[in-house]
């Protein structure tokens, strides 16, 4: 057998590294295993000798270099194609980026037609229904791996509470909400046709190990361990200049620099992962993606799975209308002047050119609706099972990507600092064969979409009419949520006022908030309601368990109900205290935690009627 001396000295005859002008490389081969050799040669090829220029002579930080090559490793193994193919990709797409091309060349946008939901009429109700009974055929995956530089948070953002009142934070939510469809989609089943959904979490470098503490230490807020699994996304090399050459990290000489690539690779990594084979032979059928922090999403959810289990969609994105300019990307449909269409996002920056391009020189406007006609894609994606296994078996779940490096000026021949390819999960269907079934849901936006992406600073600039997107937004919606939610299932609800926190104007409605296992659609509110019930607009009511009927209560003030699951509990009569007090907070004021400083605000409980009930039986709660 040959010894590693000898095969690495075949490896460099083999190495042409004296024609190609890599002195400090080659003075360095020796020193380097044979699977690094390979790896040099290939960088070599690909034109980033600049990597190796300031490598001193062998003897000198030697373990660093073996470092620096067992990172070429990793990044090489972890792109489709390798590292030589995301520099030929990166010089493309820079290439294009240069002249300007639009990415849309050809193509002609048009509004797609899809499915426009109501809250509550009768065909909202009945794609409701549908989408419960579908649910045990699901899997959900969160795309958790961003960091979410606009809101400025120090922590994972899925950590962050969704409202105050009960301080549940995100990633509960959605664990809480999953936990509540399978139990609702499995009632009436028995044995062994009850199911148990799957929940994958895609993290990245940033928030794989505070994820998986989140989970442990609150032991995975009530689902099986086993139900979950963590996918972690790995980071891209950065581009120095418009030839590919990759970027050193400014800290370390021996390491190259490297970014995030976007939630693109969870295609790829949920089909790397053999997951999906997994989930097919446990009979799922529908994979629904979102993302880390919309606390109105399992709002949603059931319709729009209803939606694409009736319609049998391959792919259903759920939108809201969009306000021109805001910033979620279009649904369109797009024709080629060779015929081809495909019904897509356009994501925000490039609409607006695209539309000035082609159908409305006035570009990305409202039309009379007050709306973009461009339903707003929020990234909560359905996709069928079967046909997405056959699609990724085709592409190993690789998606188109895209590059968007900040020039130093019009001669774009720098950039101001380094970049990287990157990929989106909703660019998906652009591979898609033309019969591919791609539709999307409308809902409107105060029950469907509400995230927390922008820092206060940022969220008070936002044009007015445009939404804010803030922490103090995204609570505000909640509770709006829940009070329009139970005035239409007959409740009669105060009329929000206007408040200002951390610069932003927001209604605020009385602070409602119940579990999702309480009521999941609207006919479960309509159940749990009964009599003539009313709420002022000064009231918190905060619902924590399922068998709870709220019976001609008249409230004034706070409530709080818990029970455990065989107590049944009727909340009844006129309740009236002096409840909980919004109160104000700076941003600025360090003197409060992180998460209540950036919604502005904090809940001052001054006195309440609360109701325990921890034996099973039947009871009533009145003051
Ligand atoms: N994410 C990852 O998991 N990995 C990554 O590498 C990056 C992100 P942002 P942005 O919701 O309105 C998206 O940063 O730029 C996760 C859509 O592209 O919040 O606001 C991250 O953890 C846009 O079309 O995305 O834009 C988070 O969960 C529109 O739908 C999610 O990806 C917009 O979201 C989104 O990350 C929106």
């Amino acid at each position: 057998m040959a010894s590693s001396v000898d095969s690495t000295t075949d490896q460099l005859s083999n190495l042409d590294i004296g024609d190609l002008n890599c002195p400090n490389l080659q003075k360095n081969l020796k020193i380097l295993s044979p699977q690094h050799v390979e790896l040099a040669k290939m960088l070599i090829e690909m034109g980033q000798s600049h990597l190796f220029e300031h490598w001193p002579d062998p003897g000198v930080d030697d373990d660093q270099k073996r470092a620096f090559f067992d990172q070429v490793a990793h990044l090489n193994a972890s792109y489709p194609g390798g590292l030589a193919q995301y520099i030929k990709n990166a010089r493309k797409l820079l290439a294009d980026s240069k002249a300007g091309k639009n990415p849309f060349e050809g193509f002609s946008p048009s509004v797609p037609s899809g499915e426009n939901l109501t809250f509550a009429d009768e065909k909202f109700i009945k794609y409701e229904e549908a989408g419960v009974k579908e649910a045990k055929n699901a899997a959900f995956v969160l795309v958790a791996g961003g960091l979410g530089e606009r809101l400025g948070y120090n922590g994972i953002k899925v950590a962050l509470p969704s409202e105050t009142c009960t301080g549940t934070c995100f990633l509960q939510l959605y664990i809480e909400s999953i936990l509540a469809l399978q139990e609702a989609s499995n009632r009436g089943a028995e044995g062994d046709s009850q199911k148990e959904i799957p929940f994958a979490i895609m993290t990245s470098d940033d928030t794989h190990a505070r994820t998986l503490e989140l989970l442990e230490s609150n032991a995975y807020f009530g689902m099986k361990p086993m139900q979950v699994t963590l996918l972690k996304q790995e980071k891209v090399a950065c581009l120095a200049d418009n030839d590919a050459r990759l970027a050193l990290d400014p800290q370390n000489k021996y390491r190259i620099q490297t970014k995030p690539h976007g939630h693109g690779d969870v295609h790829s990594l949920l089909y790397s992962s053999g997951l999906l084979y997994k989930w097919r032979d446990a009979g799922v059928k529908w994979v629904l993606f979102f993302q880390d922090t919309n606390g109105l999403l399992f709002k949603a959810i059931p319709a729009a799975l209803g939606v694409s289990g009736t319609k049998h969609y391959h792919v259903n994105s759920l939108a809201v209308p969009r306000k021109a300019k805001e910033a979620i990307g279009g649904i369109a449909k797009l024709t080629h002047a060779d015929g081809r269409t495909m019904v897509i996002n356009v994501e925000y920056n490039q609409l607006d050119p695209l539309l000035r391009a082609t159908i409305n020189p006035e570009g990305d406007v409202n039309c009379e609706t007050g709306y973009s006609p461009f339903p707003g894609n929020i990234n909560q994606l359905i996709l069928e099972l079967d046909s997405y296994i056959e699609e990724l078996k085709k592409t190993g779940g690789a998606i188109q990507e895209f590059v968007n490096p900040k020039y130093k000026d019009e001669s774009k021949t720098s950039f101001k600092s380094s970049t990287r390819l990157e990929c989106m999960m909703q660019d998906y269907p652009k591979t898609l064969p033309p019969t591919a079934r791609v539709g999307f849901t409308v809902m409107d936006v105060w029950l469907a979409y509400a995230p927390v992406k922008n820092n206060p600073e940022d969220a008070a600039k936002v044009p007015k009419g445009n939404p804010y997107h803030s922490a103090t937004s995204g609570e505000m919606a909640i509770y709006r949520a829940n009070s329009l939610i139970l005035r239409k299932a007959g409740a009669q609800i105060g009329e929000p006022v206007m408040q200002v926190f951390n610069g932003q104007e927001v209604e605020v409605w009385p602070r409602i908030v119940w579990k999702p296992k309480w009521a999941l659609i609207f006919s479960d509110v309509k159940t749990k309601l009964e009599g003539s019930c009313s709420v002022t607009q000064r009231s918190s009511m905060v619902i924590k368990c399922c068998n709870i009927f709220i019976d001609g209560l008249s409230l004034d003030g706070a409530l709080v109900v818990d029970a455990i699951d065989e107590a049944e509990v009727r909340v009844e009569g006129s309740v009236q205290n002096k409840g909980w007090v919004l109160e104000n907070v700076d941003y600025k004021d360090t003197s409060h935690p992180e998460e209540i400083r950036i919604r502005g605000f904090k809940i001052n409980r001054i006195e309440q009627l609360e109701g325990n009930f921890g034996e099973p039986g039947k009871y009533t709660l009145k003051p």
